[in-house]
């Protein structure tokens, strides 16, 4: 009989295998370069957006008929979808009608370099919005992109509960798409009873987190999207769970990737991709003849799961090969490596978080019966951060020098993997000790168990910034810290 852990280990060498053994379609030698660099000009136009955060007891598609009430931002659907192009510039006005007494809120504008003031973190840089307050959010991305947004403020419910929304920042093409989806990838945590489950649990916070019990894109499961059929289709794919790690590639259909976290990079063959919550990728795929399928897939379970079709309908688009145009350069700043500091952050357990995940791993344990004295499990530099709902800072985890190029050693020494975030930056992804990675940039990057990922950014941008792990009950229970940038 196998233990637990061996099984375990078991399901994650037969994910290797399905990953390793898909086979691969298609050629790879995709142009190497990006199209030419495309700067903001404000533009004086503005996209107003009302944005009411409120329980909306609904059935979604994924539910199983079942209605349930979950927080949204708008009415009517699952998430938002905002759009603005390059220049403009965005005022959304937040209000805060949850019907639970003292529940707070703020927008936080993922992966956006925008002015500390806008970046939604409460009481770092924004009083939290009261039940019945509003607030407004005003700023111009200097990028385009593909970006999401969530509260900042018992972000574990918060994601559970469905509140959040999709930012695009258009300008990026060089060559315009025959069609373009937005697949937003999350798991609903639906109990037994057909209600929601709790979504922080003690055993998932001090091991990879609470797993949602139903798996959705846009709220479905495994939607099917009519697509044309022999053309380019743009597919914006975003994590916006706050747990699943997937490995997601295309079965059926060549494809290539345009650019991660929304900043372009030159496009290369996609196989399969380690997706972390909270990290983006920008696909173009060449769909199938008419009446063939594409499927959305993920790898990294004991059974692939598809996760999204596209059916292709229609005359032909295109007839010659496949061979995707690059997305225009971006301006994020090219960091000085040889000059840069630095700095070592290391990943761990706290003593608690590990006997937690110790116990958890026993075959009916229940480690809700323990009595625990904190729900720290997590530490960054041995320091954890003690008040998950941001309201005793403390000092920084480090200092840096507005304009000074750095370098960060992410040094993860735990079993688990953790999506590191930077908030108002975009760094350059320099490379893994454990595994080969393209020359990316992101604003998020998966640091597996005991992996060290390094990357670098110039500080450019002033104020204090949350820096944190994105699997968001390993944040609440310790793994967040900030940074000063002065
Ligand atoms: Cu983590």
């Amino acid at each position: 009989m196998f233990s637990r852990r061996q099984l375990i280990s078991g399901v994650a060498l037969t994910c290797t295998a399905a990953a390793i053994q898909r086979p691969t379609l298609g050629r790879a030698d995709y142009r190497s370069t990006l199209g030419p660099t495309v700067t903001p000009v404000a533009n004086g136009r503005t996209v107003e957006v009302a944005l009411e955060a409120a329980e909306r007891p609904q059935v979604f598609p994924c539910f199983g008929g079942r209605k349930l009430p979950v927080w949204t931002f708008q009415e009517g659907v699952p998430a938002p979808v905002i759009r603005l192009r390059l220049g403009e510039t965005l005022v959304a006005t937040l209000r805060n009608s949850l019907p639970r007494p003292g529940e707070l809120v703020t927008i936080h504008w993922h992966g956006i370099r925008l002015p500390n003031a806008q970046d939604g973190v409460p009481y770092l840089v924004q009083p939290p919005v009261e039940p019945g307050g509003s607030y407004t959010y005003r700023f111009t991305p200097p990028d385009t992109g593909t970006y999401f947004f969530h509260t900042h403020c018992n972000s574990v419910e918060h994601f559970g509960r469905g509140l959040y929304g999709i930012l695009i920042v258009e300008g990026d093409e060089t060559a315009p798409c025959d069609h373009e989806l937005v697949l937003a990838m999350k798991d609903w945590r639906i109990g037994d009873d057909g209600n929601f489950a709790p979504f922080y649990t003690s055993e998932g916070a001090a091991k990879s987190g609470t797993h949602g019990t139903v798996r959705s894109v846009n709220s479905a499961i495994s939607p099917r999207y009519t697509v044309p059929s022999s053309a380019d289709v743009r597919l914006r794919i975003l994590n916006v769970d706050p747990t699943r790690i997937a490995q997601i590639g295309i079965e059926g259909a060549e494809a290539a990737v345009v650019a991660i976290d929304g900043v372009p990079c030159p496009p290369f063959a996609l196989d399969t991709w380690r997706f972390g919550p909270a990290t983006r990728l920008d696909v173009i795929v060449r769909t199938p003849a008419d009446g063939g399928v594409a499927t959305l897939t993920d790898y990294f379970s004991a059974q692939p799961v598809p996760l999204a079709v596209l059916a292709s309908a229609g005359d032909a688009r295109r007839t010659g090969g496949f061979d995707p145009a690059p997305l225009r350069s971006s301006i994020v700043p090219e960091p000085d490596i040889a000059n840069a500091t630095h700095m070592n952050f290391t990943f761990s357990s706290t003593a608690t978080g590990a006997s937690v995940a110790e116990l958890a791993s026993i075959d009916g344990f229940d480690v809700g019966s323990l009595c625990l004295s904190s729900q720290t499990f997590w530490a960054i530099n041995k320091r954890s951060w003690v008040s998950k709902d941001h309201r005793n800072t403390g000092p920084p985890l480090a200092k840096l020098d507005r304009g000074k190029s750095y370098v960060f050693e992410l040094e993860n020494v735990t079993a688990q993997s953790h999506p590191i975030h930077i908030h108002g930056h975009t760094f350059k992804v320099l490379g893994s000790n454990k595994r080969k990675l393209p020359p990316h940039h992101a604003d998020t990057v998966l640091v597996g168990p005991r992996e060290r990922v390094d990357v670098a950014f110039v500080a450019d941008n002033p104020g204090n910034w949350m820096f944190h792990c994105h699997i968001l009950e390993h944040q609440e229970s310790g793994m967040m810290g900030y940074l000063t940038v002065t």
